[in-house]
């Protein structure tokens, strides 16, 4: 995207291919800095990585933000911000995800311009048509399997499928449970990738893990 363009689509589709989403209570548990395991993801492969932080002060989250998004530039990754509109513009990230229970879709379009990708947490069809309508670039559907990172309703490759149909034209990654085993599965539900926490951040080697994930991503987009 440019300064003053809306978000390119395109690349954004290939940007999704590998999504890492930061996770502290796996970082502490693998025994890594949110920078390292940064490091490590965007090392490894990943083509877009989203800092998610439920717990902690602004202050705090815009210096690891602000860290996070120097080691993600230098390797040409968009950092994206979860929940924190104002952090993302505070440290100039190059996107914000929010879920159905964050400010509105619309809202966080109006606060961040046309130029900065706004990603969307949905379920459904109807929840796809409406995060599209309110000027969402990308879409996050699930949780498509179950997990133990997020307390949440599981929608099925089905829900993916139906989410990623609705969604047409915007990309949608698949979360929750993705691994390199489903990978594919997701491609082929119509994903345009997939985004991972603990496939990547609870792994001892996380980033053979992403190098392994991003293979897979890409194996499946090859034979599609
Ligand atoms: N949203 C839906 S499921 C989920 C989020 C943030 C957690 C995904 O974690 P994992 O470890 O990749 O299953
Ligand atoms: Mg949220």
């Amino acid at each position: 995207s440019g300064a003053l363009g809306r978000v390119d689509l395109g690349l954004l589709t290939r940007q999704l291919r590998l999504y890492a989403v930061t996770d502290p209570h796996c970082n502490q548990k693998a025994g890594r800095s949110l920078l390292e395991a940064v490091t490590a993801a965007v090392r490894g492969g990943a083509t877009i990585l989203q800092i998610r932080e439920k717990d902690i002060d602004g202050g705090d989250f815009f210096t690891e933000a602000a860290a996070a998004l120097k080691v993600c530039r230098a390797y040409g990754v968009p950092l994206i911000i979860n929940d924190r509109v104002d952090v993302a513009l505070a440290v100039g990230a190059e996107g914000v995800h929010v879920g159905q229970s964050d400010l509105p879709a619309a809202v966080v379009r109006a606060m961040i311009g046309p130029s900065r990708i706004l990603g969307v947490s949905v379920k459904t069809p109807e929840q796809a048509a409406a995060a599209r309508a309110a000027g969402a670039d990308y879409l996050g559907a699930g949780a498509v399997l179950p997990t133990g990172t997020k307390d949440t309703d599981v929608i099925g490759l089905g829900g993916l499928e139906a989410v990623a149909a609705a969604a047409a034209p915007l990309p949608i990654v698949a979360i929750g449970g993705v691994s390199a085993a489903n990978a594919g599965d997701c491609v082929n539900a119509g994903c345009a990738g997939i985004a991972v926490v603990s496939a990547i951040f609870a792994q001892a080697d996380a980033e053979g893990a992403a190098r392994s994930l991003l293979a897979a991503v890409d194996e499946a987009l090859a034979t599609k």
